[in-house]
């Protein structure tokens, strides 16, 4: 999950970055690509090639038909009124805090019982494993993106396109290859849906970006992992971003430096009453990269049900993002208890 996870005020762009701010131009291909076992070496070869892969079926039909009941479980627990199934119980007044791309990023979301189900699956690991050549993994406390239906509502609608295309890596302080990212997704997607948008192969020009867009990166802080495209970048419009076709239960993987966000309904959208997305945004890194404070970190976030966004090496509370900071009545929410963890689950805590 992004660190940053709003544009930046206009006030702080200049003129040119503003006029090249207007949205349309990168709209996504919806695009079959191909799906590869978890753990193939296949599924690397893939990654780096295309600083992206679909791994195909990380969860088994009753292993997603849980982590969804599990999701809605969630929901409901947050005592704010959400019937699972009364659609109009899904209103901003009970629904928790979102941010960009429809993402729940805390308030207990990333020690839910059903985020901690999902990361346990092993084919998750096992992708994460092969990436990395390393099976001692940390996992972070991520939370899930939900869309609800917008045909029913359109204030529920995501943003379209390439809307929010960015890269959750540092390109000074942060070179190379750092992160793989990923999102299983519980639902097929399709054209009616939206999902995640990427552009392939972006993730080899990413050491240019200190020199292509030096005013817009100098803006961003060192510190921060994350560094936002104009929506019609005239640079980008060579390789049109795709819309990867995902089965339910696919787990994408995406290399940090490859430039992606969600976009949604490319097609009039499924008037049926239930969500349309529902992802679980989940990182694995290895331990062996996470200073020993961040452990102890890591330990205290899970005793406060604390979410962070997809860097394991760092510690970075989700639940101080901006939005949730600005949430009006924070104690609507009734947040999850502390999460009871087997021993494998601890040991990607950091225990
Ligand atoms: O929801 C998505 O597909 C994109 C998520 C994203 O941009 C992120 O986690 O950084």
């Amino acid at each position: 999950m992004s660190e940053v996870s709003e544009e930046r005020p206009a006030q702080n762009l200049n003129r040119a970055d503003v006029e090249a701010s207007a949205p349309g131009l990168l709209e996504p291909v919806y695009t079959h690509v191909e799906r590869f076992p978890s753990g193939s070496p296949e599924s690397v070869a893939y990654l780096h090639e295309h600083g992206f892969v679909v791994v195909a079926g990380a969860l088994q039909t009753d292993e997603r038909a849980k982590a969804l009941a599990l999701t809605w479980d969630y929901l409901e627990s947050l005592g704010t009124g959400i019937d699972r199934n009364d659609w109009t119980t899904w209103d901003d007044d009970r629904w928790p805090t979102s941010v960009h791309g429809g993402i729940l990023p805390g308030i207990g979301i990333g020690h839910s019982a059903a985020q901690w189900f999902i990361r346990s699956v092993p084919a998750v690991k096992k992708a994460f494993a092969a990436v990395w050549g390393d099976d001692d993994l940390l996992v972070s406390f991520d939370g899930m993106a939900l869309w609800r239906p917008w045909a029913l509502k359109e204030s529920w609608k995501t943003n379209r396109g390439g809307s929010w295309l960015h890269i959750d890596q540092h390109p000074i302080t942060r070179p190379g290859q750092q992160c793989v990212q990923g999102l299983v997704s519980l639902l097929p997607t399709s054209p009616k849906t939206g999902g995640n948008v990427l552009i392939p192969g972006s993730h080899k020009t990413f050491a240019k970006i200190p020199e292509l867009y030096p005013a817009r990166l100098g803006r961003v802080p060192l510190g921060v992992d994350h560094f936002r495209f104009p929506s019609d970048d005239p640079l980008l419009c060579e390789t049109p971003p795709i819309m990867s076709h995902l089965e339910a239960g696919d787990l994408l993987l995406w290399d940090s430096r490859t430039i992606h966000c969600s976009g949604g309904s490319m097609e009039a959208p499924l008037e049926a009453p239930e969500l349309m997305r529902a992802v679980s945004l989940v990182c694995m890194m290895p331990r062996r990269l996470t200073p020993p404070k961040v452990l102890e970190q890591r330990k205290r976030a899970v005793e406060n049900v604390i979410s962070t966004t997809n860097w394991t090496d760092r510690f970075i509370n989700a639940d101080k993002f901006p939005q949730i900071l600005m949430e009006p009545h924070p104690e609507r929410f009734r947040r999850p208890s502390p999460p009871i963890l087997d021993a494998a689950q601890r040991r990607m805590v950091g225990y």
